[in-house]
């Protein structure tokens, strides 16, 4: 099997082939659907389905019966792009039906504000594409080589700053959405478009679409909920009390690395300059028009805007980028240093209405014996019937509330079974994993299904030390690709191998640096006492209000404020006698 990395003789890697021999991403998704009797898609489908928003998945927990290979048992991943996160109540309510008719009853919300359903299987993929769309949604462009979901901070607030950074993200949505008619066709029955004839279907993509995904997000200077520096594009706007300046445009952040390359890295973004408002969307399209031109079409590893600075840097960038625009790129606006909320909890609007935040463990909507988690939100929804938005946290807003509604949700999430915010330490508050096994074909190492373990380990550590009020982000990933940002947090746990992990130590709640390896090939086991030593001394030596990313930034001496952390970076954890196994 192929991970599509490999070039062929013209340089061309098989994932670049497979798009421009796909006819607009048609290929033959439709004829492979129409037939039951075959129970996957080839490789050049599965590579094209991603664009339509799906990926091919197979149940990791059966491929090996008593050692011996099984047949695979194949169902589908679907990405429904939310841009900021934002739904009504009756899309909820839809999205809440599909869940139960065609995936595995839960919904699992994501860290780009997205929804995913898993275990779909071939022959519902069609209906439940389908039902997304009629919820007025759609699963295109939610994955592929093409913008992906763009994310805006989740404060469903009113005054001008907000109301701008949310209109940017749809404006930036709308701009890089692609226009192949081949999602129409295949997916909502569609008249079938013959192309050819000089027609062009899709005019910023053209054929062969962007060398790899393409991420972007809009974040204001007093709040990176959303992580931006992490992100291929960010705008971040430059506020001036209520009003905004413009934007500061941020390029070149990324965070999926490959274990042992050590040519592969995650890195913060850096300023670009400045532009009015009004110049925006045409600076973030500037920038995929940049990628699409000069990315690496050869080796995926390195295909993310990132390399292109690693290998030009910001000033090259800047000089191709100013050659494209009629508007000015200014010198960068100075901001504050960076804050993030996540926003949970009761909080009034600027408009006497309230939004209450609630805490999603993992992001995982579900009915589980102890929490009913999924009932609760779709009663919620029924009683109160609010607007609903999903934060870069992998949690819910419920927003336009009265304070009779707060009232109501609370009596719906205790009678559920579920915490109220304030019951929850920092520690379990801000952590996020991402699915991994048995749904994720890249894990190497559980994450979704270990961190609650993980975590009462760990809460149960902070008590004995009476740190549990420390704030600090905890997040845990299967495997190096980084999908709960892992780098960017105070404390991460990364799959190395089965049931061995990195742990990551030195982000912030801010989301502006690149956390260290700390410790390299952890048995899960060991987690917690193998920081035991640094906890320690946190609990004996924080200052009031420090975070341990803070703390462990100030007892391993400065560095560069947007260092870069590579796949083989040497662990050493500075000053407490440890060091890498
Ligand atoms: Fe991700 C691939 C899940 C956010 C970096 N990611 C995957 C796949 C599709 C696995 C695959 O390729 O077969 C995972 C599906 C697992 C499953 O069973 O559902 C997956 N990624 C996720 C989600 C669901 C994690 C979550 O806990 O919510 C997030 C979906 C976001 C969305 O709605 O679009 C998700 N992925 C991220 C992020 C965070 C972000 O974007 O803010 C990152 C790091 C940022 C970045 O891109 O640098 C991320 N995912 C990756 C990578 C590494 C990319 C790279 O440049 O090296 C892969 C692997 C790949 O693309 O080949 C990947
Ligand atoms: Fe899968 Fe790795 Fe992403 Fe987790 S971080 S969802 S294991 S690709």
């Amino acid at each position: 099997m192929t991970d599509g990395n490999e070039a062929t003789p013209s340089t061309e890697s098989a994932v670049e082939r497979a798009k421009r021999e796909s006819n607009q991403l048609r290929g033959t998704l439709a004829d492979t659907l129409a037939d039951p009797t075959q129970s996957h898609f080839g490789h050049d489908d599965a590579v094209l389905l991603k664009f339509h928003g799906s990926y091919q998945q197979d149940d990791r927990d059966t491929r090996q019966h008593r050692g011996e290979p099984t047949e695979k048992q194949y169902s589908f991943m679907i990405r429904v792009a939310l841009p900021g996160g934002i739904i009504s109540a009756e899309q909820y309510l839809a999205f809440d039906r599909i869940a139960e008719e065609y995936a595995n009853g839960t919904l699992r919300l994501t860290t780009r504000q997205g929804i995913q359903y898993h275990g779909v299987i071939k022959g519902e993929l069609k209906d439940t594409i389908a039902s997304i769309n009629a919820a007025l949604a759609t699963t295109i462009s939610a994955c592929g080589d093409v913008q992906r979901n763009v994310m805006a901070c989740p404060a469903p607030l009113n005054d001008p700053a907000h109301r701008a950074v949310r209109a940017a993200a749809m404006a930036m949505s709308a701009a890089l959405r692609p226009h192949s008619r081949a999602y129409h066709e295949i997916w909502l029955d569609g008249e079938r478009m013959e192309i050819g004839a000089g027609l062009v279907e899709e005019p910023f993509y053209g054929v062969q679409y962007l060398p790899r995904k393409f991420k972007s997000v809009v974040a204001l200077d007093t709040d990176n909920c959303v992580d931006a520096y992490s992100h291929d594009v960010a705008l971040i706007a430059v506020t001036d009390g209520p009003e905004i300046r413009g934007f500061n445009v941020v390029v070149g952040g990324g965070l999926g690395m490959t274990h042992n390359k050590a040519d592969t890295m995650a890195a913060m973004g850096e300023i670009l300059g400045f532009v009015a408002e009004v110049d925006a969307v045409e600076a973030v399209k500037t920038v995929a028009a940049i990628y699409r031109d000069h990315g690496n079409r050869a080796d995926r590893r390195h295909a993310r805007v990132k390399y292109l600075l690693a290998e030009h840097g910001i000033g090259w960038f800047r000089e191709r980028f100013r050659e494209r625009v009629a508007f000015p790129l200014h010198t960068p606006e100075v901001m504050p240093a960076p804050s993030g909320h996540d926003h949970l909890g009761v909080h009034d609007a600027d408009d006497g209405t309230q939004f209450y935040g609630v805490f999603i463990q993992s992001g995982r909507i579900a009915d589980l014996e102890s929490v009913r988690l999924r009932t609760a939100v779709r009663a919620i929804v029924e009683a109160v019937k609010p607007n609903v938005v999903i934060t870069a946290q992998q949690n819910l807003l419920f927003t336009g509330l009265t304070p009779a509604d707060v009232t109501t949700i609370e009596a719906i999430l205790r009678d559920h079974g579920a915490n109220a915010v304030d019951e929850l330490i920092p520690l379990r508050r801000f952590s996020m994993a991402c699915p991994a096994l048995p749904t994720c074909g890249l894990a190497v190492a559980e994450s979704e299904r270990a961190i609650p373990g993980v975590l009462d380990e760990f809460e149960a550590e902070f008590r004995r030390l009476g740190i549990e009020d420390a704030p600090l982000t905890v997040r845990m990933t299967g495997c190096p690709n980084g999908c709960a940002r892992p780098y960017t947090a105070d404390v991460a746990f990364v799959g190395r191998s089965a049931n061995l992990y990195q742990i990551y130590v030195g982000g912030a709640i801010a989301g502006d640096r690149v956390a260290d390896l700390y410790l390299d090939k952890v048995p899960r086991a060991s987690l917690v006492a193998s920081m035991h030593p640094l906890l320690t001394r946190f609990a004996a030596e924080r200052s009031t209000g420090e975070s341990l990313g803070d703390f462990y930034q100030r007892i391993s001496g400065p560095r560069e404020p947007r260092r870069k952390v590579t796949g083989r970076e040497i662990a050493t954890a500075v000053g407490l006698g440890l060091s890498a196994s």
